[in-house]
């Protein structure tokens, strides 16, 4: 085996986001872009000789070239062995598991997750500790310093592998296993939840539809749902992984998963609908005429988890971003447990599950997950949900209702800006909150993070404007577009018990929404509706 330094020059671009480098297929196939992201990584992660790493990917367009590359890549820096899904495909949350299954050094996780793929679309890659979650900030920083110094990267010409069949190959000096994508997962899922009960539920009549938006989590679904839980073909719909992803939007989002709402909206629809995203680690949670918003979900799964097999022994404490509602933190402060708020993005959660702080946390973007692996999970949620369901009998509207009378309920909306000159806003925000000092009532402030394990400081993660009690607006900008700024605005306000609780979020929230305009001064920008809402 033949293995090369090529000479090359940095990319300015190669800045890890919220979850890795995210960037247009057209840029990937710049010669030597992902040779060099992925010697930076290496060359900032130092894996030992002959470690072991985790590579998959969601299936999108360009995910076999890149793991041929990173094949050659692995080999030439000396790893010992690559764990690879079969067809290169491995959902995030399973890539975690098999991390930590397996004891492996790390992982490569090939995804733009909810964006678009084909020619014309996204492509992205992200690096995996050996807690099988996403590299803390410190380890991308290292990575982007890498980046920016790299002049050569090592590579070895060889043919490429089969990813297709199953078992060992070798190349080099390096084995090469080629997983069943799904079993090692689909055997966590069954020692957390009880099939048999969800089972049971499937063959008392329980309709279920679960889309799986034709991305990575089509495998997982079918096999869970339909084959081990005895749901009925069809249960799950657009199941087959595509590299377009049928040319749709794989974000489980009311605006996205459209005809599943609309199937789920209707008299005699399914009991439960549900959907992912592109890389298996968002979920959307529906009942007949219902819809769970991503912050309630992970409230209604805290204040229930003492019915699932795998939390029975009661949750060490949750957690959520800062810019989830709250609902989480009131059903938290009734189990007489810790609750955390961290900045966006799945990496801030390792190290509360690393040090036992926390059992449950989630996100507003639509993630959930637990201490059972080091990322969100989208399957996960959805059988966390059937368990529920299974298990009391009730139907998730009902539930939802009465999680609502019991603890109240936190109105909550994101509406998102894309394509801004984004400087300028932060910029007038920032003002504004210096401004706001003076005035008692309104607290503001630009959230800061103290991580309280291992004392990492990450600043700049949200600029906060408090108005009355339970009421915020907090704005950030996105970390994982790949065309121009996006301005996230994410607005609460709570309702205590005895109030309104069966209110349209939009209508319910609309004096804060116009305040959210007001404040940015979106009028005077001349900006418009935002692009979408959740
Ligand atoms: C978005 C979400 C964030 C999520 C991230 C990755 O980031 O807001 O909550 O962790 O996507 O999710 P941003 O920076 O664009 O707001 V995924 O499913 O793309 O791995
Ligand atoms: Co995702």
């Amino acid at each position: 085996m033949r293995v090369r330094t090529v000479a090359t020059a940095a990319f300015e671009d190669q800045k890890p986001g919220t979850s890795g480098l995210r960037k247009k297929v057209a840029r990937f196939h710049t010669p030597h872009y992902l040779e060099n992201f992925v010697q930076a990584t290496f060359d900032a992660v130092r894996p030992p000789a002959g470690a072991m790493l985790v590579v998959g990917g969601d299936g999108r367009y360009y995910n076999r070239e890149a793991l041929q590359t990173i094949v050659r890549i692995a080999v030439a820096n000396g790893i010992g062995r690559l764990v690879i899904g079969q067809g290169g495909l491995l959902s995030t949350p399973a890539v975690s598991h098999l991390i930590r299954m397996r004891g492996a050094f790390g992982g490569m996780i090939l995804s733009a997750s909810h964006n678009p793929a084909g020619p014309d679309e996204d492509f992205g890659i992200k690096y995996n500790i050996g807690n099988g979650g996403p590299a803390p900030e410190a380890v991308t920083e290292s990575i982007h310093e890498c980046t920016r110094r790299i002049r050569e990267y090592r590579i070895a010409d060889t043919a490429d592998i089969d990813l297709d069949r199953l078992g060992s190959q070798r190349v080099g000096g390096m084995d090469i296993e080629i997983v069943d994508p799904v079993a090692d997962y689909a055997a966590l899922m069954e020692r957390l939840f009880d099939f048999d009960r969800i089972a049971q539920l499937f063959r008392d009549g329980f309709r279920m539809r679960f889309d799986a938006m034709h991305a990575v989590t089509g495998p997982y679904a079918s096999e869970i749902f339909e084959r081990r839980l005895g749901a009925p073909a069809g249960t799950v719909i657009n199941s087959i992984p595509l590299p377009d992803f049928g040319g749709g939007h794989p974000d489980p989002n009311l605006v996205h998963a459209h005809g599943l709402v609309q199937e789920m909206m209707v008299e005699g629809g399914p009991d439960f609908g549900a959907a992912s995203d592109g890389d298996g680690d968002r979920n959307m949670i529906l009942g007949r005429g219902s819809y769970v918003g991503p912050g309630d979900s992970l409230a209604i799964l805290a204040a229930n988890a003492h019915l699932v097999p795998g939390y029975a022994d009661g949750l060490q404490g949750v957690a959520r971003s800062l810019v989830t509602s709250a609902a989480v933190d009131r059903v938290a402060d009734k189990l007489g447990i810790a609750h955390y708020s961290t900045p966006t993005g799945w990496k801030f959660f390792g190290s509360l599950l690393d040090a036992g702080l926390i059992s449950l946390c989630g996100e507003e973007s639509f993630g959930t997950g637990s201490d059972h692996v080091r990322e969100k999970d989208g399957l996960w949620a959805v059988l966390f949900w059937l368990n529920i369901l299974a298990a009391t009998g009730r139907s998730v509207g009902d539930i939802q209702r009465a999680h609502w009378a019991e603890y109240g309920r936190n109105y909550f909306t994101r509406h998102d800006y894309e394509g801004l000159a984004a400087d300028e806003i932060v910029a007038h925000l920032r003002a504004r909150i210096e401004g706001a000092e003076a005035d008692p009532g309104h607290r503001a402030f630009e959230f800061s993070y103290s991580d309280p394990v291992d004392g990492s400081e990450s600043h700049g993660q949200g600029l906060c404007f408090h108005r009355g009690e339970g009421e915020r607006i907090v704005y950030r900008l996105s970390g994982t577009g790949t065309e121009g700024a996006t301005l996230r605005v994410y607005i609460e306000r709570y309702e205590l018990p005895e109030g309104a609780l069966d209110h349209d979020p939009q209508a319910a929230l609309a004096q804060l929404i116009a305040e959210s305009r007001r404040i940015a001064s979106l009028d005077r920008l001349g900006i418009g509706a935002p692009s979408a809402i959740t």
